[in-house]
């Protein structure tokens, strides 16, 4: 992989010095983008002056000054080094504390954009006004594992957005799955605690396969439907790209006339919803922990912009009550054919950071921070969010973290909030308090504008108690539903990640109980499991029936593209010396122009000659004569890459057929499931390699002019990788 990144990186440096120059002149639209640009330096810019950081030249950055004695021989370092301290002292400070939640992640800029106004449920002007193009910045993450951990883990995703509007920021804390472990906030730090490594070893690093996991799960029944979904494939997505997101809470939104409506927002990506398989998730954690953080990267320089459709479901207030469940709990979907998704725009995600540190690990969200038209509602979750996440960026990033160019807002802030650590802002003027003397309405205490943000006014009576509303208390019909909805082999994927996990587990109580309770969701789930763990194997009489009702939009399957795509999806071409030259270049610029990206693997990084040609094992330039591989097999492995051409030529063939690593990466690629491609002589090493001669093409192969012409292609499944892979493909034979 390490080749390609580094090809990646220097595109994406040249691209880096090409944006700086753009943000120069000035020719970006982003207006987030040309708010930061006072603050943007070029680290590149050809310059020989060094200086400290109070700006005095320095002419060696190289020596700590020193006693050097008359032989010339050097003494101690001195401390009397005012350059050499304050580089050091620079350094030893850089670390802040990493998210206590969250603290895996990437980000990138992009815009939001509005297609179907909707004035009837909110004032919110970026809902209503189709003309905007609102900058954004998007932070996707893991929830469990530590800042330098891998991507690839069975997680939650978190998706987290910021909207900088005219009106202020308004974050949507979001995950890729639209449920939560707890329905109270108050829980949260137990829940964490939980699936974080364990405080005595610190250990396992970004896992739930653990006893303390379980353990709260168990002991939470509410967790339940939560867990299901971690046990998905949702959990293990291929790319942050192909993830749906969810607000998860139950917000709200209000009208001009002070109406209000509940609302859960959902957003869903034009690639469609895609996982890698476990094994491949696996492999890839040790392989390229940068998985998904790399494939962001790679598909916005490409110029692939990720695109999600952004969607409201509404309730009105006099339906809230209307549902068997209480629609103000986190542990609960709105199911999409009694609430149906209604999207009214989408957003767009075209630019890489310039700096990781201080745009995507300083980026800060809020759910606290909505605009005029957008509010809250009595979700206990949200409600200790809505406390908790102002109070985590003092920590990490010190009080005045709102001032930091990645967090400030676009429109103007005028209040006399002041000092503090690190204030940016002089205000100038005699008066640090509202109202005062030189105010244009000095009399009133706020100016009653209507346009500013106003509370939903809503009646409160009762008693104080340590309670949740009744229907809080029913937790499994949901875990059913989505159980239910999935398809057979989603449904054998999470029994094989339940296994996975439980075996994980040490401690009999733990499995023991996790068996049970699935045996109140569905009992040949149950079974099924506590087989494989050593759960005690439930009886008929435990179990609640499942009545097997289903709901559209809880399995991948119902979230494929509608405009299927094999752009930016990532393609290796097999060669080796005496290959068809003829038939590679066909095959790749066919793939190219259907916007995939191509890598070539061959036995070594260095020229292979095509047949026919002679060659100089000694050269190390590009003749011209044949193709420089991308990666050479031991360096690159199948599972970075979601399909796979082997090309003809009947030397070529051979070579792969005697190569162990080829065999192998064409074993692997078919046991996860990957399309495989074969022309001529590759057939055959294809066919023996996976031990399936003869197995019937299952799927016509589109007309595309290269496949015609050599009239052999095997198993060149295009339709596969236009969705539903991880479900289907591997098929070979011709
Ligand atoms: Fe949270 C970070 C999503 C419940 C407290 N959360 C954080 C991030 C995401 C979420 C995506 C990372 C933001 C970023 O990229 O910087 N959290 C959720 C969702 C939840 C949820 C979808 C359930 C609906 N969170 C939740 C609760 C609490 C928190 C109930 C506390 C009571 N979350 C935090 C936090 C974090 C955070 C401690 C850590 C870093 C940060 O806030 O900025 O405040």
């Amino acid at each position: 992989m390490s080749s390609t990144f580094q090809r990646m990186q220097e595109a994406l440096n040249d691209a880096k010095r090409s944006a700086s120059q753009k943000i120069n002149e000035v020719t970006t639209t982003n207006d987030k983008i040309l708010d930061m640009w006072p603050n943007t330096s070029d680290a590149q810019k050809k310059e020989n002056r060094m200086t400290t950081d109070h700006g005095v030249k320095v002419h060696d950055t190289d020596h700590w000054l020193k006693a050097i004695d008359p032989t010339g021989r050097a003494g101690p370092s001195l401390l009397e080094d005012q350059i050499a301290r304050e580089k050091i002292h620079r350094f030893d400070h850089e670390r802040i504390p990493e998210r206590v939640v969250h603290a895996r992640g990437t980000g990138a800029h992009g815009y939001f954009k509005l297609h179907t106004p909707i004035p009837e449920l909110s004032s919110a002007k970026i809902l209503n006004d189709t003309t905007r193009n609102t900058p954004m910045f998007v932070r996707f993450s893991t929830v469990l594992g530590s800042r330098g951990s891998a991507d690839t883990v069975r997680d939650v995703r978190g998706f987290a957005l910021k909207f900088y509007t005219d009106e202020g920021n308004w974050d949507i804390v979001g995950n890729n799955i639209p449920v939560f472990f707890i329905q109270d906030a108050i829980k949260f730090p137990d829940v964490i605690h939980a699936g974080k490594p364990e405080p005595h070893n610190e250990v396992p690093q970004a896992q739930t396969a653990h006893n303390n996991f379980w353990d709260f799960q168990y002991l939470h029944p509410e967790a339940t439907h939560m867990f299901f979904w971690a046990m998905s494939d949702r959990a293990i997505p291929r790319s942050y790209r192909m993830m749906q997101g969810f607000g998860v809470n139950t917000f709200s939104l209000i009208n001009d006339k002070g109406e209000r409506h509940f609302v859960k927002f959902i957003w869903t990506p034009e690639l469609g919803v895609h996982s890698l398989v476990w094994d491949e998730a696996l492999k890839l954690a040790g392989q390229d922990p940068d998985f998904h953080r790399k494939d962001l990267m790679e598909a916005i320089e490409n110029r692939a912009y990720p695109k999600w459709k952004f969607g409201i479901q509404v309730i009105s207030e006099a339906d809230q009550d209307s549902f068997e469940f209480d629609i103000f709990d986190a542990t609960k979907v709105w199911p999409e054919d009694l609430v149906p998704v209604r999207y009214i725009g989408e957003f767009t995600l075209d630019r890489n950071v310039d700096e990781f540190f201080s745009e995507t690990e300083q980026v800060a969200f809020c759910t606290s921070h909505v605009v005029p038209g957008v509010g809250f509602s009595d979700d206990p979750l949200l409600q200790g969010r809505n406390f908790s996440y102002f109070d985590t960026q003092i920590t990490r990033l010190g009080i005045n973290w709102e001032q930091l160019p990645i967090n400030r807002p676009i429109c103007p802030v005028m209040n006399f909030n002041r000092d503090g650590a690190l204030n940016h802002r002089i205000h100038k003027g005699t008066v640090n308090y509202w109202p005062n003397r030189f105010s244009a309405t000095p009399d009133a205490k706020s100016s009653g504008d209507p346009a500013a943000y106003h509370e939903f006014a809503s009646t409160l009576t009762g008693a104080k108690l340590r309670l949740n509303a009744p229907k809080f208390k029913e937790h499994f019909n949901q875990a059913r539903l989505f159980y239910n909805s999935l398809s057979a082999i989603e449904q054998s994927h999470l029994q094989q990640a339940l296994a996975f996990e439980l075996d994980h587990c040490d401690d009999p109580i733990v499995y023991k109980r996790i068996t049970e309770r699935l045996a109140d969701i569905d009992l040949p789930l149950a079974h099924t499991v506590a087989q494989m763990v050593g759960g005690d194997i439930p009886s008929s009489s435990t179990s609640t029936t499942n009545q097997g009702r289903k709901a559209p939009g809880l399995s991948q399957l119902d979230l494929l593209p509608t405009t299927p795509t094999i752009a930016t999806r990532r393609i290796a071409i097999l060669i080796a010396d005496g290959f068809d030259l003829a038939a590679f270049t066909a095959i790749r610029a066919a793939l190219k122009a259907e916007g995939a990206l191509t890598f070539v693997i061959a036995p070594r990084r260095h020229m292979i000659y095509p047949s026919g040609v002679s060659r100089d094992p000694n050269s190390n330039s590009d003749s011209g004569k044949g193709v420089m591989p991308d990666h050479h097999l031991e360096g690159a492995r199948s599972t970075m890459f979601d399909a796979l051409f082997i090309t003809p030529g009947a030397e070529s063939a051979l070579t792969l057929r005697e190569n162990g690593r080829a065999v192998h990466w064409v074993r692997e690629a078919f046991g996860h499931l990957k399309v495989i491609g074969a022309l001529g002589e590759a057939v055959a090493f294809l066919q023996e390699a996976v031990l399936l001669p003869g197995v019937q093409l299952a799927i016509e192969v589109e007309s595309k002019e290269v496949v015609k012409s050599y009239g052999v292609v095997t198993a060149w499944k295009w339709g596969a990788l236009q969705g539903g892979e991880g479900f289907v493909g591997g098929f070979v034979g011709e």
